[in-house]
């Protein structure tokens, strides 16, 4: 299999995750979106012009969730989905608040959208990521508060804290205060301890830019 991916992607990690926790190995495909490569002839394997791809024998997979669904069909140990049909929805739930409803409003494409089209100041688009970033981040931490263990479901590793700790990073880089999230910062530490984790970071990607 091959990944197309973006060190910085958010979308991308959270499908390395997954690849580095279930050891799927795969050959990485760097899209560097910094010179907007995903406009040119990328859009040969992903018309949209977004980074996560997967290919696969039967052909292209995009969609970082659709890929996270497909890898635990044919790749299901050490199992991502949990057992109780419950817990699976409450943590799809949490994956789907971070993908669908906080990611989209800051991708890159839309900021740009926002600071070339709409000529917002840099001012303006920060204040415009830091809004949709606590208003998804707000509820979450309430939710934790009451219901996480060592992960966000209980004491269960699931695709919720593999698409949050990629927007967790993701706001660390574009500096949203962090401090009245508490449980959230805690979930981070805590998948971010685990060794696996460690080649799935930004900084680990060969096209990671160093800092
Ligand atoms: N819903 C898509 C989102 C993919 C996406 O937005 N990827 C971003 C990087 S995290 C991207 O390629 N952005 C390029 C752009 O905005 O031009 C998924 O989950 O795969």
């Amino acid at each position: 299999m091959e990944l197309f991916t973006y060190f910085r992607s958010t979308a991308s990690y959270r499908v390395r995750l997954v690849m580095a926790y279930k050891g799927i190995s795969s050959t990485p495909h760097y899209v560097n979106l910094r010179t907007n490569e995903q406009h040119h002839d990328y859009k040969q394997i992903n018309p949209y012009g977004l980074v996560p791809a997967l290919t696969t024998k039967q052909g292209i997979i995009f969609q970082s969730l659709s890929i996270i669904e497909y890898l635990e069909t044919f790749h299901p140990t050490p199992p991502l989905w949990l057992n109780d049909p419950f817990q699976q929805a409450q943590a799809m739930a949490i994956a789907q608040s971070i993908c669908c409803d906080v990611h989209p409003l800051n991708n890159l494409r839309v900021l740009q959208y926002l600071t070339t089209t709409l000529n917002i100041t840099e001012e303006q688009k920060n204040a415009w990521y830091h809004h949709w970033v606590h208003e998804g981040f707000k509820p979450l931490e309430k939710q934790l508060e009451e219901n996480s263990g060592k992960f966000c479901i209980q004491n269960h590793l699931s695709i919720a804290d593999m698409c949050l700790i990629p927007q967790v990073y993701n706001a660390n880089r574009f500096g949203v205060d962090m401090s009245p999230y508490p449980n959230i910062q805690r979930i981070n530490e805590t998948v971010l301890e685990l060794e696996w984790t460690k080649a799935a970071t930004p900084e680990a990607q060969k096209d990671a830019i160093p800092q």
